[in-house]
């Protein structure tokens, strides 16, 4: 699929403006076809969701999937004129970015100097994450630029878009201040004494004051979503932090059935990871003044783009940067959380499911469920799924209404980018 979607983006790319196609068929190897009944499930769950050391072993479950692999390798061939000819997602927006680094370093300051570098802890250069939210957010707002056909006053039109983009700036803000309230919160509630290369706020000033820090930039976040004075945008963004205490409550409180569900699963997902970015996304849209349905087609890109990059993490959970399984931090499964791959070897062996139901507190059944996993195919159909995600969310780009204009036409295709960037990272 991805191979002629690379194709197909070079034809697109080539006609420059026609964003108007779908994927063709899929490639027979990563194809929808070879979905199971729970994939499809998993995928109809969450279509109204908007509204709603291990080394020894480790060795010896080494898996690889050389054909996917041969896929894979040809996807970034194939892909890497296009790429070439594109400019990267994150420098196109990178001048932008860094005013809104500075910008929310100046919003999370605080009245008491422990909740003032409590607060400002990830908000400092060099522990930023990887701005995967603000980069689609931005990149958005271009991409559903409306230029005025008759122009106003003079200096009136420019106007209006510097403060129509002041104000999808804000959403960015927002949505990384609620992203990093949440990693605070995740935290505490996961005991991690790590995040994003650094001791985590929990590990280095304790639960109490990482719980109020979150607390602070979610005040703060409420302070600049007011700020917008748009009902239906604070709505979608207090929906988001909903989700966000849903899933992680779903994740923390579930029944033996709930676990081995995949529908669960994928509904904790969107929660957890797709609404903060499909909401968000949403919000720009609104901003900007579009349609109903254009804004359907922005939540659409960020639901789907989120829900494929939350099963690339499941796969890299196990995996790591390499292929081989049980070369990545094995967190979730030690932590007794089940995710796609293991839903889906489950699905090949059922007998995996009475090992589930035992638990992983004895590391023998981390071992146990990575030798399933290893013979079953459950690796390459997370893959797959997350494949189809990305590819709905390149969908929802390409209907969007036709626009000629070259920085439209740019951030389209970024966005476009990011869906195969996505499901090919290894990190
Ligand atoms: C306080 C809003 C709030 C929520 C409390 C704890 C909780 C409820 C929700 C947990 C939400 C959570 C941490 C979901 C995981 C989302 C996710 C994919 C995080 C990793 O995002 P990356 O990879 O991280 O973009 P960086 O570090 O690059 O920003």
């Amino acid at each position: 699929m991805l191979i002629y979607r690379g194709l197909s983006r070079i034809s697109r790319i080539s006609k420059k403006t026609s964003f108007g196609r779908r994927w063709l068929p899929s490639h027979p190897l990563l194809s929808g076809a070879s979905h199971s009944a729970a994939a499809a499930a998993a995928d109809s769950s969450v279509k109204d969701s908007g509204n709603i050391s291990l080394s020894k072993t480790r060795e010896a479950y080494s898996w690889s999937l050389p054909a996917l692999h041969g896929i894979r390798h040809q996807i970034h061939h194939q892909s890497s004129s296009v790429i070439e000819e594109q400019l990267d997602p994150f420098s196109l927006v990178a001048d932008e970015l860094s005013i809104l680094a500075k910008r929310l370093r100046s919003m999370v300051v605080a009245e008491v100097p422990k909740l003032a570098s409590a607060a400002e802890y990830f908000f400092k250069m060099g522990v930023e994450g990887k701005r995967f939210r603000p980069t689609v957010l931005l990149l958005m707002a271009t991409a559903l630029n409306v230029r005025v056909p008759e122009p106003l006053h003079d200096g009136v039109e420019d106007a209006l878009a510097t403060e129509l983009r002041t104000r999808q700036q804000c959403i960015a803000e927002i949505t990384e201040m609620i992203h990093v309230a949440s990693l605070l919160h995740d935290d505490v509630l996961d005991d991690a004494d790590t995040r994003r290369g650094i001791g985590s706020l929990n590990f280095v000033m304790g639960n109490k004051l990482a719980v109020l820090a979150g607390d602070f930039l979610l005040s703060r976040a409420c302070v600049a979503l007011a700020s917008l004075k748009n009902t239906e945008v604070v709505t979608l963004l207090a929906t988001v932090v909903e989700h966000l205490v849903t899933g992680e409550t779903m994740q923390m409180t579930t029944s033996s059935d709930q676990r081995c569900s995949m529908d669960y699963y994928m509904q904790k997902t969107y929660y957890k990871t797709a609404s903060l970015i499909s909401n968000s996304c949403k919000a720009i849209a609104l901003l900007a003044g579009q349609t109903a349905e254009v804004a359907i087609l922005a939540f659409d890109y960020g639901k789907n783009l989120g829900l494929a990059y939350q099963l690339i993490d499941d796969v890299l959970d196990f995996t790591g940067t390499s292929a081989s399984l049980g070369k990545g931090s094995l967190s979730d499964i030690r932590h007794g959380i089940i995710t796609a791959p293991i839903l889906f070897a489950m699905e090949e062996f059922p007998q995996l499911r009475t090992v589930v139901e035992q638990g992983f507190e004895d590391s023998s059944n981390v071992d146990i469920a990575l030798e399933y996993l290893g013979k079953s195919r459950g690796i390459q159909k997370t893959r797959e799924l997350a494949v189809k995600h990305a590819n709905l969310a390149a969908a929802a780009i390409d209907s969007l209404p036709e626009n000629n204009d070259e920085d439209v036409t740019k951030s389209r295709r970024a966005l476009l980018d990011l869906t195969h960037r996505v499901i090919t990272r290894n990190k």
